[in-house]
């Protein structure tokens, strides 16, 4: 019976030290300490020994129990020191690594000429409104006097929606809400997205922005219309630009006016840029027409205004030197990242 317990020994410490998780560590611990386990077992046969031998093996099998439950307990404290130890090291920062830098956003170029123009405008009194992109025919159209067989009306060159709603083609649309709705005087400008349906290349897309303007009030003369566009051109291209203005129509202004800037590149002496002439046009505009007045219930005989328009796209490709307007559509992080911090 000695050698058996001492073989049980042998074996549980043995198992005990090739064990490497606690389950298994719990198995054994029942297997040879357990109820019915092997120690047990041996002890269960301790009645057929002689009353000398009895307290012998007794003492034994006690060593035994002692010496298997202390291995138990050590086992365990190590394999918890070693799940400790592994569960560290995975969780181990290292906390002279480079932080991961967060990517600071910057506004998209033609955010940064919009803020510059609404910068401009609202300093000279102008509020800014705002209006739906998807527009009834009458607001784009009729009240804009823009006349049934106009070409502008043409499936060609307007996303139509249904019979009677289109994608708006220019954003007079919203101004024609704000003269029904308000009495003169009149000062906004309304910057947004329009629709045509150009075909796309590097300078057009069926998608860009315009900003326009309008003014009306008693009084409102092309004097006016000229003072403020030009103190526009000079705050946006320097005060030595030289500004002019060339009869122009359009069926929502009478009269009506281009207006160019001397060439930044060449300053007016002809260069690619502005194809030899010395001059850029940078925007269209006008005396609102009495019929466009009339339709929103303004007297057109009392008040008068000038509106303009500006094409945003333009104005952005230019001073950037962008050699193709659909980058600003693209969201290329590449091309994007350029005007980081402008
Ligand atoms: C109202 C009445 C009239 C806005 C105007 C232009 C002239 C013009 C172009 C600029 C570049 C369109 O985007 S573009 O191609 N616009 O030339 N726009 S007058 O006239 C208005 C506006 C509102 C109520």
């Amino acid at each position: 019976m000695r050698e058996q317990l001492e073989k049980i020994k042998q074996q549980g410490l043995e198992a005990l030290r090739a064990c490497t998780d606690g389950k298994e560590l719990d198995a054994l611990r029942v297997k040879f300490l357990g109820k019915k386990g092997e120690l047990t077992a041996i002890l269960k046969q301790m009645g057929k020994l002689s009353a000398e031998e009895r307290p012998v093996i007794g003492q034994v099998a006690n060593d035994v129990r002692q010496t298997l439950e202390q291995a138990v307990s050590a086992r365990l404290e190590e394999l918890k020191a070693r799940e400790l130890e592994l569960k560290l090291k995975l969780e181990t920062l290292d906390v002279t690594m480079p932080g991961k830098t967060a990517g600071v956003g910057g506004l998209h170029p033609l955010n940064i000429v919009l803020d510059d123009l609404i910068d401009i405008f609202q300093s000279m009194g102008f509020d800014v409104v705002d209006g739906p992109e998807v527009e009834t025919d009458y607001y784009c159209f009729e009240a804009l006097n823009v006349p049934k067989d106009h070409p502008a009306r043409d499936m060609q060159d307007t996303f139509y929606l249904g019979d009677n709603l289109v994608l708006r083609t220019q954003t007079s649309a919203a101004q024609i809400r704000v003269m029904e709705s308000r009495t003169p005087p009149i000062r906004i400008i309304c910057p947004g997205r329009v629709y045509r349906a150009d075909e796309v290349d590097a300078t057009h897309s069926p998608v860009f922005h315009q900003v326009e303007g309008l003014v009306v009030d008693k009084g409102i003369t092309m004097c006016d219309l000229k003072g403020c566009l030009e103190q526009f051109a000079h705050e946006i291209y320097g005060p030595e630009t030289q500004v002019r203005f060339r009869p122009s129509f359009f069926p929502f202004t009478e009269p009506s006016v281009e207006v160019d800037v001397t060439c930044s590149e060449c300053g007016g002496k002809g260069c690619r840029v502005c194809k030899g002439t010395g001059w850029i046009e940078i925007l269209g505009a006008g005396m609102v027409h009495p019929n466009v007045l009339r339709g929103c219930g303004i007297d057109p005989d009392v008040y008068s205004g000038f509106a303009f328009g500006i094409g945003l796209d333009r104005l952005t490709t230019t001073r950037y030197k962008i050699s193709d307007i659909r980058l600003l559509f693209e969201n290329d992080q590449r091309f994007l990242n350029q005007f980081q911090g402008r």
